[in-house]
């Protein structure tokens, strides 16, 4: 039986829910073929959310982690490739925290890749006729510093892990000007992800480059 681990993150910013921390709701204890979901919430802060990411992975002991946030304005559920060391913050943090251009961690490398088959999921998602695509940036602000933060703890270490963003959800939407994703695909999307994440060790090959 594999475990896989699954974040999701409080409300921040304008928001007063966050469709990840829904998805977790729903996905404790959810049944995997030969294997099965456990979850975390995590704290829209600086520091604090990889110290809660990291408590969960020592608790759990899982095989897979995927840490989930929400990208306003995004239209797809988007694996992220690449994790930088870097914390610029467009708003502030849970916390009031906003900082500009300092490291995530101190003297680590410029990046981490994920460790997901990133392309793989994307496919499986695409074929259970869901929006996803690869991404190639998850940003400067709190989702990328877990992203890096986790994947910094986890070197050396043998547990796969990478970061998916998911859209809003309709409700967080209503103005029709930003698109939005139904919480139901988005908990059916993450569980192809964490399947296909246990079921496959090597990615495949298949071009998911764009002008960013
Ligand atoms: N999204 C933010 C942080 C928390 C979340 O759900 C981000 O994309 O950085």
């Amino acid at each position: 039986m594999k475990k896989v681990l699954i974040t999701g993150f409080d409300p921040f910013g304008e928001d007063s829910i966050n469709p990840t921390l829904e998805a977790i709701k729903q996905l404790q204890d959810y049944p995997l073929n030969g294997g099965v979901i456990v979850t975390c919430k995590v704290p829209v802060v600086r520091y604090k959310s990889v110290a809660a990411v990291i408590a969960a992975i020592e608790h759990e002991q899982p095989d897979v982690v995927i840490t989930l946030g929400q990208a306003t304005g995004r239209s797809a559920i988007t694996p992220e490739r690449v994790a930088i060391n870097i914390d610029d913050f467009r708003i502030a943090d849970n916390e009031g925290q906003q900082v500009i251009d300092q490291s995530v961690v101190e003297n680590g490398p410029a990046a981490y890749f994920s460790s997901l088959p990133i392309k793989a999921i994307v496919n499986q998602i695409r074929l259970a006729g869901i929006p996803a695509q690869v991404s190639n940036s998850a940003g400067t602000f709190v989702c990328n510093h877990l992203f890096y933060g986790v994947q910094h703890y986890l070197q050396g270490r043998a547990i796969k892990h990478g970061f998916i963003h998911v859209p809003s959800l309709p409700s967080q939407a209503t103005s029709g000007n930003e698109p939005s994703m139904a919480l139901s695909l988005i908990v059916q999307a993450l569980v192809i992800a964490a399947q296909t994440a246990i079921d496959t060790d090597d990615d495949i090959l298949q071009s998911a480059g764009y002008i960013c």
